[in-house]
């Protein structure tokens, strides 16, 4: 029998993580030989709710050996996958992203609009009436509370906010406790260098003939990151160039707040940004109330100008 790797996209944030964790359970239970593993270094939120749930951190992806299928989590983007994936080897996807990857076969494939992988895990752990553990439910809570903001970003669905409740009967967690905890370690900057605050969320992305980067850092503290913006600007324009970007933009995203400020590097970017925002124009940013997700509120936005 085949063995499956699970894995969730570069820059991997909670969801990514976690959904493969979940995942991994989940297709274990189901009789598969399962592995959860992680397209990069987690970041400070992902270690603090492992550590709490005394989870350990999956390992890193590598080649794929022989006899081995790979499970996408939270991704089916090609700049997205870790390194050395042989892509005949993928067979299965699960996903809250648009479909983007060809496959050279056909895939167990399962995409929905919805808040987060997690929430999709958990959706077939209940549809298969499989149990689900203490731990992993809390686990699947944190990665639909992390993914959503704690259910206020516009990518949040009533499934979401239903079987976050529905999985707390299990997992038995004070929510509010929970997420302030987690904020405050996703926010926390300790051994978090200028490079890492970029690279940390940031993901890549075809926008007509254009490729565009777009890196976000989600905060309850937008200060001590704005503190660092001349730095982060340069930071940018320095992968902008390595990487051969048509664009770079950078949001920080004030989770509080509900808003974020999008960090525009040059005259394209802030050209394009008057074009299709209408936030106040700052000092190489743009103020965006009420804009907390790259997902629904940025990407499509950037695209559909940059495709006309
Ligand atoms: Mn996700």
């Amino acid at each position: 029998m085949s063995k499956l790797i699970i894995v969730g996209h570069k820059n991997p944030d909670t969801d990514s993580i976690i959904s493969a964790i979940a995942a991994q359970e989940l297709f274990s239970k189901l009789g598969l030989e399962a592995q959860a593993k992680r397209a990069g270094e987690a970041n400070n939120e992902t270690k603090f709710i492992l550590e709490k749930l005394g989870v350990a951190m999956p390992e890193l992806a590598s080649t794929l050996n022989d006899g081995e299928t790979v499970m996408l989590v939270d991704h089916n983007e090609e700049s997205q996958v870790f390194e050395d994936l042989d892509y005949s080897k993928i067979s299965h996807i699960i996903d809250h992203h648009k479909m983007s990857i060809k496959t050279e076969s056909p895939i167990f494939c399962r995409v929905e609009p919805i808040g987060s992988t997690s929430t999709l895990i958990a959706k077939i752990f209940f549809e298969k009436k499989i149990e689900i553990s203490q731990t992993i439910a809390q686990l699947l809570m944190a990665g639909i509370l992390s993914d959503t903001l704690n259910l206020t970003s516009p990518t949040t669905t009533a499934d979401d906010k239903s079987l976050l409740a529905e999985l707390n009967v299990v997992a038995k967690i004070d929510v509010e406790n929970f997420v302030a905890e987690m904020f405050k370690a996703k926010s926390s900057l300790e051994g978090i260098s200028v490079e890492d605050i970029i690279r940390i969320d940031y993901k890549t992305f075809e926008m007509g003939s254009n490729n565009v980067g777009v890196g976000t850092w989600e905060t309850t503290m937008p200060a001590s990151v704005n503190e660092k913006k001349a730095e982060i600007i340069q930071a940018l324009l320095n992968e902008k160039v390595a990487a051969k970007l048509d664009y770079i933009f950078f949001t920080v995203v004030d989770i509080l707040k509900q808003n974020c400020q999008l960090y525009l590097v040059g005259e394209k970017e802030i050209e394009l940004a008057k074009q299709v925002f209408s936030g106040d124009l700052g000092d190489q940013e743009m103020l965006l109330p009420g804009v907390v997700s790259r997902k629904k509120q940025i990407v499509p936005q950037l695209t559909e100008a940059l495709s006309k």
